[in-house]
């Protein structure tokens, strides 16, 4: 079999930005895989169109590790989210396609079921803690068993992970601010917050947060330390992670596992942190590390360290990554969670999937390869938006982690 030929689709279902890249082969086969990159997509598909699918062509897709390898270790510059961003999506496409030639789903190529099912994390969020509360038992109440639980803090109007002040305002054209953000409102108000879900949601639910890069590794340290009561399954990128020394700090003075990483792109990203047990769960996705080969080279690392998977699914993630997570996730044994928020109705219609969430649970079916299509026609329907995450400012005007 040969590579004939590779396109790019895009398209904008519920006005969030999925690029799904297309590959042919010579056999009438062809796979598909995620190339989305949220507020970056057009220069995930430039690097695509200009550089990597020209050589492409003619190559056996059925030489997956090669093909990686290539485009990996056989370029100057190494690692970096677009880069691996595209490498994800041509990696995804090839087990789509060797699953598809041999009549089989990814997840048994990969060594078969090892789990009955992909434990999948809910959100539940308000503008007060009423109404996260209120969120999060209906979330559970509709099957999930692990609920991330974000909440408005008061004096904050507006703020990652929670809706907004005036809806309809939002990030469409050009990026904007977010302001008046307070980490000491913040460390003031959460530890009560998730106090409370854990005394109305009982022992048997697991309990996530998100601090989105908000914090300082100390203030990060004196979070996980205030939250060890609840017995949180994590506090996730409670500080940027760049430096990685960061987490030594915030492990000395807290038990509460930690995750981090939905912004990592390859193993080296996490190096110190897996191979020091200084977190607990990576947060790599398929899509944004290397395809379903990038995600199994951080799973071997992360095994004999004690960190399990915990994969990014927000909604800006196709369900191709899905996919790619629920395949990954039900044969590969470090494998502990995977995000699922619900996508919107026209995502799942342009991108049908064999994948289903029940009960708190991913099954990836049993169709061959990823189980996964596009329709293009419906695709079509939703052009391209200029979307953008907003720029974090503190309370004076300064700029922060968003
Ligand atoms: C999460 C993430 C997302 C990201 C988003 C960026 O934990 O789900 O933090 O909400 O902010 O995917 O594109
Ligand atoms: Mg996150």
């Amino acid at each position: 079999m040969r590579i004939t030929g590779a396109r790019v689709i895009v398209t904008a279902p519920g006005g969030l930005n999925f690029l799904t890249l297309r590959i042919d082969t010579d056999e009438g086969i062809y796979g598909l895989g995620d190339a989305s990159l949220f507020g970056r997509e057009m220069a995930v598909k430039a690097c695509l169109e200009d550089h990597i699918l020209p050589s492409l062509i003619g190559l056996d897709p059925a030489r997956i590790e090669d093909t990686w390898q290539m485009l990996y270790r056989g370029v100057y510059w190494r690692r970096g989210p677009i880069n691996m961003t595209c490498i994800a999506a041509v990696d995804m496409a090839l087990w789509d396609i060797k699953g598809k030639a041999l009549n089989t789903p990814v997840w048994n190529l990969l060594g078969g079921r090892c789990r009955e099912g992909v434990m999948g994390y809910g959100h539940a969020s308000g503008r007060s803690a009423a109404e996260t509360l209120e969120n999060a038992h209906a979330a559970i109440e509709s099957g999930y068993r692990a609920v991330r639980i974000q909440s408005r803090v008061p004096g904050i109007e507006d703020m990652y992970g929670v809706p907004r002040s005036a809806p309809g305002r939002d990030s469409i054209g050009s990026p904007w601010t977010e302001p008046g953000w307070s980490s000491a409102k913040y460390l003031a108000s959460t530890p009560g917050l998730l106090e409370e879900a854990r005394r109305q949601l009982g022992d048997d639910i697991h309990l996530l947060h998100d601090s989105h890069h908000r914090l300082t590794p100390i203030e990060a340290g004196w979070l996980g330390k205030a939250l060890e009561g609840v017995r949180m399954f994590w506090l996730e990128d409670a500080t940027p992670a760049e430096n990685q020394a960061s987490f030594r700090l915030i492990r000395q003075h807290t038990t509460t596992p930690l995750a981090v990483g939905e912004v990592f792109n390859t193993v080296y990203d996490a190096l110190a942190l897996i191979t020091e047990q200084l977190i607990d769960y990576i947060r790599t996705s398929a899509g944004h590390a290397g395809g379903i080969t990038g995600l199994r080279k951080i799973a071997a690392v992360a095994e004999p360290h004690n960190v399990r998977l915990g994969c990014h699914g927000a909604i800006d993630l196709s369900p191709i990554t899905v996919a790619a997570a629920a395949h990954v996730g039900i044969s590969t044994h470090n494998f502990a969670v995977v995000e699922a928020q619900q996508h919107f109705t026209e995502s799942h219609e342009v991108i049908p999937h064999a994948w289903t969430f029940a009960d708190g649970y991913l099954q990836p079916g049993d169709a061959p390869g990823l189980g996964v299509d596009i329709d293009e026609a419906e695709a079509a329907r939703y052009p391209y938006v200029h979307r953008y995450a907003p720029y974090a400012r503190l309370e004076d005007g300064t700029l922060w982690n968003y």
